[in-house]
């Protein structure tokens, strides 16, 4: 099949938008959507300390290396890549000896901040310890190890690698449970205290991310962490993947709705009050945070 917009074969069929894309058109699209998202959510300004959560899967790689491509002639843009290594034994080693690899490449400094130095446990040890999955306490010990690092490094913004898939799992995930009011606020980029986030892949699907990456021959391994199978999220995960075969456009759709849905209810739902935690002092809605309540159930006395 030829592409739409010239006469090389097609590496992609983009079946939500109907178009066959060359390797060159394909990887113009990508980085026009990437482009894109960061002008329409205003994600980057003047003089900003751009702190990158590299895990050095594909699309924490795929992200900082349009990211930066985009922004390196910017001399008042500066980048930081933070790794956080959870202690997942048998996968997190390899990527991130990937993620030092690409730092050194793009000349970017490197920061990794493990759980075990952050909370006194891997993930592997409080998966044996803990009641719940350890996406649970994985995906909250995370984002305070990213701000806290953020922070430190006197980051003003802190860039995930969330793709398309990533936040429509999120919004259905939330809508599932009936947490619309949780849901508007954790998809909120700025709260009190904490360095405010951008996901500049939030347009991308993440087929095309994958496909960006071996176009590019980004030093990437396709492993799964052996946790991902678990969780509420990967039963969401396949679910909308099915639905997008048989009914293309559908992770869009789902955004798109959100993001209306976001414009009315910001209105009702008041800005997040956060306050110090009363063990931690990390920000925090209620008297104790999230990461410190999850502490107490593994038993870990960090
Ligand atoms: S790293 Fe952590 Fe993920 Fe592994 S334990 Fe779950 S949340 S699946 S993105
Ligand atoms: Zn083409
Ligand atoms: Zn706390």
């Amino acid at each position: 099949m030829k592409c739409d917009k010239c006469f090389h074969g097609a590496i992609i069929h983009q079946k939500y938008s109907g178009m066959h894309l060359c390797k060159r058109h394909f990887e113009r699209d990508v980085e026009r959507k990437v482009k894109y998202s960061i002008r329409r959510y205003k994600m980057i300004d003047q003089g900003d300390i751009i702190a990158f959560a590299l895990s050095g899967g594909k699309d924490s790689t795929v992200l900082l290396h349009i990211v930066h491509s985009l922004f390196k002639d910017r001399p008042d843009i500066r980048f930081i890549a933070i790794s956080v290594d959870e202690g997942i034994s048998g996968y997190r080693e390899k990527t991130l000896k990937t993620a030092k690899q690409v730092c050194k490449e793009l000349n970017i400094l490197h920061e990794i901040a493990s759980f075990e130095d952050q909370f006194g446990l891997t993930i592997d040890q409080m998966a044996d310890r803990g009641e719940r999955s350890p996406c649970t306490y994985c995906g909250v010990f995370r984002r305070l190890t990213l701000n806290r690092t953020a922070k430190e490094l006197g980051a003003t913004k802190l860039a995930t690698g969330h793709c398309l898939d990533d936040e429509a799992q999120t919004v259905l995930m939330n809508l599932l449970r009936g947490d619309i009011e949780r849901l508007v606020r954790l998809m909120s980029t700025k709260k009190p205290g904490l360095v405010p986030r951008i996901k500049p892949l939030r347009n991308v699907p993440e087929k095309e991310t994958a496909l960006y990456a071996l176009s590019k021959e980004l030093p990437i391994l396709f492993e799964e962490c052996p946790y991902a199978n678990i969780s509420l999220r990967a039963e969401i995960r396949d679910m909308l993947n099915v639905f997008e075969v048989n009914h293309p456009g559908t992770k869009y759709s789902l955004m798109k709705s959100f993001d209306i849905l976001t414009k009315y209810l910001k209105k009702e739902i008041k800005g997040v009050d956060l306050r110090r935690c009363s063990i931690c002092g990390e920000p925090t809605m209620g008297d104790i945070c999230q990461t410190c309540k999850l502490l107490k159930i593994i038993g870990s006395h960090r």
